[in-house]
């Protein structure tokens, strides 16, 4: 078996778990957690016929697994040894994915329906391929392609993420495709646009463990990315970086950090401003790298001017002396990075925040060195994959959208006619098509592995609007899914196990998952239902594929000469050096760990940008009198998005329990509610009820509710204001009032 990946995560769950209960943690079963992770032995010594080579299937850290498989099904996962990114480790969820394939309630066959009140009719593929291509062509002529919207994950595989923008853009020409990277981190892929001129993680998880101080602002690494997090401390105890936390609350996280900013929600850009400030008044910038590699430093400096820490401390809730001690580390460092996640970019001022992200490190000279440089933590397992290859965003290969080169090209690569493309106008992303579906001007939406009625920023607007498409098709693994009791047909849909293809990690490490077992039923891989509607709308020429690698072979093609250089990537080379980081433009290129080591940036004169986009950034919403707490929104250890996949797992939903919300112990006595008790938690938008865990995680004034629990959906609570460069809802920060909720009678 893996003695290393048992012991060494024994190890720190000895260390981390101390470490959790200590921090007086609402999660005192968190421990357990870890220990779980004799469980594949356990299930391996009822024998495994054989291992097969894969990707884990939640988060964007991309640890390589074993899957293990005896009879036909999945019976154990277990660490790589020799895997770069997990040496064998793996979190909770790694270790028990295998628990959310061979389940009840995974859908087998399609199905349709009239209406959502009726009951579903079995039918058969060929039936209702015939019927979803059939509705886009009559759509597609009677009111154009925009009437066809199309929504999807990053649980997908990049080649399917690719072949739908093949579909989307280049067949039906729709303006309406997206991913629910517009919820996740597109904030982050248009900060490093504005800043570097392209989107692309600039670092690699090694640079974490060469730099000298680290910030992680919005990221809750130690539950989020499990794995990152226990390389970190492993880094800490060796090294002993610098470390600072910027977060509302003191998550595990904190415990890695030798200072913690408990800021105000919603105030990154005015912390981050201070720390500019300082660094620059205190002149700790590079001033030879900022006359050489960058532009606008002038700008940024009179736009800092005002925000002393000694200003901006009140507003933000910091000491000020403690604003001027993080800048003075990071300024002062030989090697600075700064690490964020949902915290900065679910926010309407997300790209602005991430550009002063970049800022910092720009005029401090730390980036395209080791241990340097901004690092956004993706979140799912191929949330890159969909920035590279998908055409939502960018056309596939990031080519810029507007740009008149890159469409010729992308209509030669795809052998169609240019006209065939959606006009360059304004990008169109969830929002604006939501919009467009309350109007009345989409007629279908066809939804590929995501959960939007719970995932979705205003999720009751949301879900009103869906009664207004003549047709909703959600394409699956569950059937009990929530989206799909607004769904008219349903299609199956293979998991991760069942289908071959890759995954791109955050760290631009493209990742392989071999096929272990067939899909249940007449499930299907979602490129072969990709390929069979591009067929039946007679381009099926340019979909030949009769495998993933077909596709990525194609692909491999169409991001020659791109950032996103996949040309030297191949499947046999991914499983042998575990996986590679792109760019890799030959068949003897081991891929590049860092971008911009020579300092020329993807703008047009080689420079940075050092931007303050102020008037881009939308004001945050405030606390008042009538809703006086700060709900925050974000996610558990153990629990997986909307639960879709974890829920399956009896010992996550033993160890989480029922939908609760984090409240300070002070504000509880204050409001006269005891642990347990049930709270109604309200926003102008609408309420959930949820049970109270008190918790010194939480500072007074602030609350926080993970988004887990369709039971309980937080975003019918949430805003719909969006991030105008990204285009990104800020799902993280609302106003609320809360009570004690009557004994019955006051659900959901
Ligand atoms: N267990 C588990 N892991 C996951 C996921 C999961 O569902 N479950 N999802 C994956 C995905 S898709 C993503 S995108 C990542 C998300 O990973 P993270 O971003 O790390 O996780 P979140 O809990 O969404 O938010 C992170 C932190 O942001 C803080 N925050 C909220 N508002 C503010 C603010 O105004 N300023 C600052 N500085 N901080 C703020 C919250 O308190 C929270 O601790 O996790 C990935 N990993
Ligand atoms: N309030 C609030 N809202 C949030 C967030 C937050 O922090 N706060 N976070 C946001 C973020 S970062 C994200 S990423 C989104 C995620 O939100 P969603 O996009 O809704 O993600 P999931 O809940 O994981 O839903 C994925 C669905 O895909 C299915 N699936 C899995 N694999 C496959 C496959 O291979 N093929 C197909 N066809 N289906 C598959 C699963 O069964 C599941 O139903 O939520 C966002 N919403
Ligand atoms: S850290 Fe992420 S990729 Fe690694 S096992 Fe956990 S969920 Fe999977
Ligand atoms: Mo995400």
């Amino acid at each position: 078996m893996n003695p290393i990946t048992r012991r060494a995560f024994l190890r720190w769950a000895g260390v981390a778990g101390g470490g959790l209960l200590a921090a007086g943690a609402v999660f005192p079963a968190l421990f357990g957690g870890f220990r779980l992770l004799d469980d594949p032995e356990a299930a391996a010594a009822a024998g495994v016929d054989r291992w097969v080579y894969s990707t884990c299937q939640f988060c964007a850290v991309g640890c390589g697994v074993w899957i293990g498989v005896r009879g036909g099904r999945v019976v154990a996962v277990r660490g790589i040894e020799d895997h770069p990114v997990n040496r064998g480790m793996l979190c909770v969820k790694g270790i028990y994915q295998y628990k959310v394939l061979d389940v009840p309630e995974r859908a087998r066959f399609p199905v349709v329906r009239a209406t959502p009140s009726d009951a579903w009719r079995n039918t058969t593929w060929d039936e209702v391929l015939d019927h979803l291509a059939g509705s886009i062509r009559r759509f597609r002529e009677t009111y154009g392609p925009d009437s066809v919207a199309i929504y999807h994950s990053s649980q997908i595989l990049l080649e399917e993420a690719y072949l739908i923008g093949k579909l989307g853009r280049g067949v039906i020409g729709t303006r309406r495709l997206d991913s629910n990277s517009t919820l996740c981190l597109a904030s982050a892929a248009e900060g490093y646009k504005v800043s570097f001129g392209s989107d692309g993680t600039p670092t690699s998880f090694k640079d974490l463990e060469e730099t000298d101080c680290l910030i992680l602002i919005g990221t809750n690494t130690a539950e989020m990315h499990p794995v990152l997090f226990y390389r970190l401390q492993r880094t800490k105890r060796a090294r002993h970086p610098f470390v600072v936390l910027i977060d509302p609350r003191r998550t595990h996280t904190a415990e890695l950090a030798d200072v913690h900013l408990a800021v105000r929600p919603g105030s990154d850009a005015d912390v981050l401003k201070a720390l500019i400030n300082v660094v620059i008044e205190e002149d700790l910038v590079d001033h030879a790298f900022i006359r050489g590699q960058t532009k606008g430093y002038e700008e940024l400096r009179a736009a800092v001017r005002s925000f002393a820490p000694e200003t901006v401390g009140p507003r933000v809730w910091v000491d000020p002396a403690q604003l001027r001690l993080v800048a003075r580390a990071f300024g002062s460092a030989r090697r600075a990075m700064v690490g964020w996640a949902a915290g900065v970019n679910q926010s309407s001022a997300g790209t602005g925040t991430v550009a002063l992200i970049n800022d910092l490190c720009l005029i401090t000279g730390n980036i395209g060195r080791a241990g340097t440089g901004p690092f956004s933590f993706a979140g799912q397992c191929a949330s890159l994959s969909v920035r590279e290859a998908g055409s939502t965003s960018t056309l596939s290969g990031m080519r810029p959208w507007e740009k008149e080169e890159a469409r010729k090209e992308i209509a030669r690569l795809w052998n169609i006619p240019e006209g065939r493309l959606p006009s360059k106008t304004e990008k169109v992303t969830t929002k604006e098509f939501w919009e467009a579906i309350e109007a009345g001007e989409v007629k279908m939406l066809w939804i590929i592995g995501s959960n939007p009625v719970v995932s979705m920023s205003d999720a009751g607007r949301f879900r009103r609007l869906l009664g207004k498409l003549e047709l909703l098709v959600v394409q699956d693994a569950y059937m009990d899914q929530d989206t799909a009791a607004y769904a008219h047909m349903f299609l199956p849909a293979a998991l991760w196990g069942e289908k071959e293809g890759v995954f791109t990690n955050s760290e631009r490490r493209v990742n392989l998952l071999r096929k272990a077992v067939e899909p249940p039923g007449e499930a299907r891989p979602d490129w072969q239902v990709v390929c069979e509607v591009a067929h039946r709308l007679g381009y099926g020429h340019l979909f030949p594929f009769r495998s993933s690698e077909e596709i990525f072979n194609e692909w491999r093609r169409v991001s020659a000469g791109t950032h996103p250089d996949m040309s030297g990537i191949t499947y046999n080379r991914l499983e042998r050096l575990r996986g590679i980081q792109w760019p890799c433009r030959s068949l003897e290129d081991k891929g590049t760990p860092r971008l911009y080591e020579d300092f020329r940036f993807r703008t047009p004169d080689g420079k940075a940008r050092l931007l303050v986009l102020d008037k881009e950034m939308l004001p945050q919403p405030v606390a008042t009198d009538d809703y006086p707490f700060y709900l925050i929104t974000g996610r558990a250890l153990q629990h997986w998005q909307t639960a879709t996949k974890t829920k399956r797992i009896p010992e996550v939903v033993t160890e989480v329990g029922p939908p609760y919300m984090e409240i300070s112990p002070q504000d509880a006595r204050r409001l006269g509610i005891k642990e347990w008790d049930r709270v109604r938690v309200e926003s102008v938008r609408g309420g959930v009820t949820v049970h109270a865990r008190l918790s010194s995680r939480m500072r007074p004034g602030c609350v926080f509710i993970p988004y887990h629990f369709s039971q309980a959906p937080v975003n019918t609570l949430t805003e719909h204001a969006i991030d105008p460069p990204a285009k990104q809802p800020g799902l993280k920060r609302v106003p609320v009032r809360l009570r004690r909720a009557e004994p019955r009678g006051e659900e959901g």
